[in-house]
């Protein structure tokens, strides 16, 4: 099937299968959320005789790697992992990236800081020069989800309360999820070290302390590996 025809689903697959190259045999895994790590973790399934397991960053990813008969482990019971595989919200060109926009940052943060490589996959739309066309989601402790609002409209931000069911978005952690519009992130590296700081502040969405090893990013013409 020409690529060019292929839907925005058939291309997550395809770089959902992509990614299994990058999986250590014998070893577990670390793996992401998302729709397009679903599609990894239905490929993942496949080989699931050919590794040990997964550690998971969220309770989504985790079912279904269990329906899917593979075991997943704490992170506490591994001490180091060969590669983690996860999607993005963007991606620029230095490997670093936005994230967040299913919720797990926190989770995805950690399991990649103990990741040895990080392995990106997301189809082409992800790509861009500049972070912070995507909402930045910020996981916020709920008493400083004003004070952190107030910090990011000094920056030229909007924050937004995440909202579900009518209610605030309540993250695997217990907390809650701030998305900032109107943010042109342009020093990746300084912007997150900057707002780690700010009290309340669980995880920002900036990758880039954790930035990805590699991208492989689903394009008309196939997958591409950007290093
Ligand atoms: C996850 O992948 C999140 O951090 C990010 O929001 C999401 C992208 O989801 P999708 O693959 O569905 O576009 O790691």
């Amino acid at each position: 099937m020409p690529n060019a025809a292929m839907t925005q689903d058939e291309l997550k697959a395809q770089v959902g299968r992509a990614a299994l190259d990058h999986v250590v045999r014998g070893e577990i895994v670390g793996v992401g959320t998302g729709s397009t790590v679903n599609k990894f973790i239905e490929a993942l399934a496949t080989i699931r005789d050919q590794i040990k397991g997964a550690v998971s960053s969220s309770e989504a990813s985790t079912q279904r790697l269990k329906a899917l008969g593979i075991p997943v482990f704490d992170s506490n019971e591994v001490d180091e992992l060969a590669a983690y595989i996860d999607g993005a919200d963007e991606i620029d060109g230095r490997g670093y990236m936005v994230k967040g926009g299913g919720a797990a940052l926190t989770r995805e943060k950690i399991v990649a800081a103990q990741s040895r490589r990080f392995v990106c996959i997301a189809d082409a739309s992800k790509r861009v020069e500049v972070l912070g066309r995507f909402p930045l989601p910020v996981e916020v402790i709920p008493m400083a989800a004003r004070r952190v609002a107030r910090q990011f409209a000094a920056e030229g931000g909007t924050a937004t309360l995440r909202m579900k069911d009518g209610q605030p978005l309540v993250t695997d952690n217990g907390q809650h999820i701030l998305d900032v519009t109107g943010l042109s992130i342009r020093e990746p590296l300084a912007f997150e070290s900057e707002v780690n700081q700010w009290p309340g502040v669980v995880t920002v969405g900036v990758f880039a302390h954790q930035k990805a090893s590699l991208c492989l990013l689903a394009t008309p013409e196939g997958v591409q590996t950007l290093r």
